[in-house]
């Protein structure tokens, strides 16, 4: 049994769709803790995280909004992921996906204490690829995945503790991408399975590629999952939908194999945005999904060794 952290993160700076700041409330009434409580965890809700004052930094892209107040959440948000990773599995509660710069930051801080490799699973529409360069939309819930492989680019904020290769990165579900975002990962690592692959390979042979990847390097795996990896008409509370994503079954199966391959460390819950939601029905799905990530099944089976 796992003892589950949750931290609350209502980062909603990150973009320009007022909401996501409401999400950590909308994740405990919709029943997180007794969904985890009921599948045998232990729960501990350390509450919300307190970003740390915004400083003065600038960057020269004109585009980008809200930077300090960015960097005071990724120092805080760092540093609590980090030291609940001492304690148990800290579970993210979101929160725009700018939120990542500092949970990933704490995972590949607390890894690299360890000695061990990092892995990331990025759920997702949209790769999250920009640097602070590159972005157009200057919204910076479009940078963590370049900030966490150490890309160029990052000047005002805390160097990027310990920076993942890309080949320990692998993202699914990916249908809308920048052409700067393209080029950057053409040069990169990262295993990219957009919607094609997944429409012609399946969801589940590229996740157990990937997993077997991870038990073979003994590393520690962070999951970042966003809520417009889903269809929109079953996840409409996002303030970026995307058509052609997810099913509800594709995502209860990648939850299902990660739960199997007994390797998550630390999850993230991103981009929920109340407001948008339609009576709690996003919500309460992102809570389903916690529930097959953390052990919920319909039959025991023998499961594939990992
Ligand atoms: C676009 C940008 C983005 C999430 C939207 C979109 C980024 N590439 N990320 N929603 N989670 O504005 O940079
Ligand atoms: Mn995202
Ligand atoms: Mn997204
Ligand atoms: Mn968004």
């Amino acid at each position: 049994m796992t003892h589950c952290i949750l931290l609350g993160a209502p980062v909603d700076e990150g973009q320009r769709r007022p909401g996501c700041l409401m999400g950590p409330a909308a994740y405990r009434v919709a029943g997180l803790v007794k969904t985890l409580e009921a599948l045998g965890h232990s729960v501990e809700d350390r509450g919300d995280v307190v970003p740390a004052a915004p400083g003065q930094e600038i960057c020269d892209n004109p585009a980008v909004h809200h930077l300090p107040e960015i960097i005071g959440w990724t120092k805080a948000l760092r540093d609590a992921t980090s030291a609940a990773l001492a304690d148990g599995m800290p579970i993210i509660l979101g929160g725009d996906h700018s939120l990542a710069l500092g949970s990933v930051a704490g995972v590949a801080s607390h890894a690299a204490r360890l000695g061990r490799p990092q892995f990331v699973i990025w759920l997702d529409a949209h790769s999250d690829f920009h640097s602070i360069q590159t972005t157009t939309s200057g919204n910076l819930h479009g940078t963590p995945m370049a900030y966490a492989i150490g890309r160029p680019g990052f000047a005002p904020f805390p160097d990027f503790p310990a920076p993942i290769p890309g080949e320990n990165i692998c993202m699914f579900g990916i249908r809308s991408v920048d052409p700067a975002e393209l080029a950057a990962m053409q040069n990169s690592d990262v295993t990219v399975n957009d919607m094609r692959v997944l429409d012609e390979q399946g969801i589940a042979a590229p996740l157990r590629s990937f997993l077997d990847r991870v038990q073979a390097a003994n590393g520690l795996l962070h999951v970042s999952l966003d809520v417009d990896f889903l269809d929109p008409s079953i996840a409409p509370a996002v303030g970026t939908t995307v058509p052609g994503g997810t099913t509800f079954r594709e995502a209860h199966l990648v939850m299902e194999l990660l739960h199997e391959s007994g390797l998550v460390s630390s999850l993230d819950l991103v981009e929920l945005n109340p407001f948008l939601d339609e009576r709690g029905r996003t919500a309460k799905l992102m809570v389903d999904l916690v529930g097959s990530l953390m052990g919920r099944k319909v039959f025991d089976r023998p499961t594939r060794s990992y």
